[in-house]
């Protein structure tokens, strides 16, 4: 295969933390990759071109397969660039697991620490925006109740930090061992963001020595080989390309997938957003893929992960 069909095209902006721990997972498996900036609010459309809809940050394209979600992100990654593995001991299984907590709680409370704590200096449309997105429809009471409650939330963060703390006390470098693994990338994002984004990140991190050495280590990997691409030629791509996805749906789907059937699928959180339609060309435990032709880019397969993803029949 070629450069154009299996090049990691990652669409993101720089001051994402869910960008920067896929950023994070590139620099793990030192690999190079082109970098494609979107806007940090929508209308994104060069973005939604290639999803059909799905609006986060950050998304992977390889040729005309557009990966959504830095879980999926992870797994493909992983799939194509074994070595180094993501998984240096012997408990993926957990550690998958215990993704679910960190891209998913644990994140989301980082997000309430920093919109809650930054108040009325948010821009009305990020605001808007974030707020929606993450707080539901009452939002703006949302915005209020974490900032009413800031010193609970920060405490709620505070005891997971110092269990990591304690941890890494035995000097180790990674949160596994001597080897990087995902699940150091899955809290550096969520450790990144409070240091980056919360007025007292800096305050509430000088507090754990070891976490923060292992901040340094983690930053010290880098981020792989990126040059810049642009939006359109992303897009040229896509269209120049043809969706590589195996075609298969395993036995005992819960939904009672198949392929070809017709489907949205959408992040299974309230957050306003608009679900993906295409037909089904493969679907396991944990990903679904769907077909979809777009404007301008021809046949596509958009890739999502399972958990934390509804799939309705249309
Ligand atoms: N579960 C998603 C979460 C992605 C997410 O919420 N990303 C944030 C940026 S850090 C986002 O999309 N914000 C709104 C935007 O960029 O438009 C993932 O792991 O990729």
């Amino acid at each position: 295969m070629n450069d154009a069909a299996t090049e990691i095209i990652l669409h993101n902006y720089a001051q994402s933390p869910v960008a920067e721990k896929v950023r994070v997972a590139l620099g793990i498996k030192r690999l190079a990759w082109r970098d494609v900036e979107i806007p940090r609010l929508p209308p994104k459309p060069m973005l939604t071109t290639l999803t059909g809809g799905y609006r986060r940050t950050p998304v992977m394209q390889i040729g005309a397969d557009i990966y959504c979600d830095s879980q999926c992100i992870l797994r493909e990654l992983e799939h194509r660039h074994p070595a180094p593995t993501y998984m240096p001991t012997a408990d993926a299984g957990l550690m998958w697991c215990l993704s679910r907590w960190t891209d998913g709680p644990l994140f989301d409370l980082a997000v309430k620490i920093v919109l809650g704590s930054a108040g009325k200096n948010l821009p009305a449309d990020f605001a808007e925006d974030r707020g929606r997105l993450y707080l539901g429809e009452n939002w703006a009471e949302g915005l209020k109740t974490a900032n009413s409650q800031l010193p609970h939330l920060v405490s709620q963060l505070r005891a997971p930090l110092s269990w990591l703390d304690t941890m890494l006390a035995d000097g180790r470098a990674f949160l596994l061992g001597d080897a990087p693994g995902a699940i150091d990338a899955q809290i550096y994002h969520v450790v990144w963001f409070v240091r980056g984004r919360f007025s007292g990140g800096e305050a509430l991190l000088s507090e754990f020595v070891n976490l923060v050495r292992w901040e340094t280590n983690v930053h010290d990997l880098g981020h792989g080989t990126s040059s810049s691409m642009t939006p359109s030629d992303a897009i040229d791509r896509a269209r120049e390309q043809t969706p590589v996805t195996e075609r298969r749906v395993l036995p005992n789907d819960p939904q009672g997938l198949d392929i070809g059937m017709p489907v949205t699928v959408s992040p299974d959180v309230d957050g306003g957003e608009q679900p993906v339609e295409g037909t089904v060309v493969y679907a396991d435990a944990e990903t679904v893929a769907v077909e979809r032709t777009g404007d301008d880019v021809g046949e596509l397969c958009v890739h999502f992960p399972r958990a934390g993803y509804r799939i309705s029949l249309v």
